[in-house]
């Protein structure tokens, strides 16, 4: 595993960030140590899906970078004639994702494919996942998104959402905030880094708050929806339809 040093250094300008061919060659690395619980949230992914597969169906990784999720799915998939769709708009995570999904043999077929999600047609879903990647959307784009998962969705199917979050109280907020700064140092990432991967998300990466999760989820017609994982300002949702 290639270690994350690229904002190791000092940078006159801060570039805003993007999944290039840098960041996909350290990205395990860059998100174990930068998302709390991200293998917690993967290993879980794996047994929501055994939980709630259904036969002849379709099971989706928005935003899928190396395939982690995807990989974690199709693990515990058993239920007859299904089929997994992972979709990245990076070529360079798309490219590695297909190299890394052939290293697994497995009966299940996955279609990886370079699109944007929200070009991506949901049909015929049990288990849609977006880990991590719907902050990465313009705020206004994410509704139709959850809206068309929904749409998409076989009736006990399910979206899990995994995101970072924003807390609406300020004194909350900066505790998150500072929590996880101390994850990551705590993980070899030095100050300089923590600031220049701030800056260079600032543009690039908008958290909303629990409550508009909650609120789209519910709007989009979620029949049953709970947080079931949280660590300080990262959390994973899931939604029934
Ligand atoms: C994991 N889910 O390991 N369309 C398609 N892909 C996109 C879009 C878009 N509009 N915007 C961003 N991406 C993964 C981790 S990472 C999260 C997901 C992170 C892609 C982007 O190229 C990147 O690969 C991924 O979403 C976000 O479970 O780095 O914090």
């Amino acid at each position: 595993m290639h270690k994350d040093d690229i904002f190791a250094e000092p940078l006159t300008q801060v570039p805003d960030f993007c999944f290039d061919d840098q960041v996909a060659e350290v990205f395990p690395d860059m998100i174990q140590r930068s998302v709390p619980g991200y293998q917690t949230i993967i290993q879980t992914i794996g047994k929501l899906t055994s939980r709630y597969q259904q036969p002849d169906s379709t099971y989706y990784d928005l935003g899928c970078s190396l395939g982690a999720a995807t990989l974690a799915m199709r693990r515990n998939i058993s239920a007859a004639n299904s089929t997994l769709v992972a979709v990245d708009n990076s070529k360079a995570m798309v490219e590695r994702c297909e190299r890394h999904l052939q290293v697994f043999r497995s009966d299940v077929p996955v279609q990886v494919k370079l699109a944007d999600i929200r070009q991506q047609p949901i049909e015929n879903a049990a288990i849609v996942v977006i880990n991590f990647t719907l902050q990465f959307l313009p705020q206004a784009d994410r509704s139709a998104l959850i809206q068309r998962i929904y749409q998409g969705l076989k009736p006990g199917g399910v979206l899990i959402l995994s995101e970072k979050f924003i807390s609406a109280d300020h004194t909350a907020n900066e505790l998150l905030i500072d929590l996880h700064y101390e994850f990551k140092r705590a993980n070899g990432y030095s100050e300089l880094e923590i600031s220049q991967k701030r800056s260079a998300l600032e543009n690039v990466m908008k958290p909303d708050t629990l409550q508009q999760h909650q609120q789209r989820l519910q709007q989009a017609g979620f029949s049953s929806q709970t947080l079931w994982f949280q660590c300080f300002n990262f959390c994973s949702m899931l939604a029934i339809k």
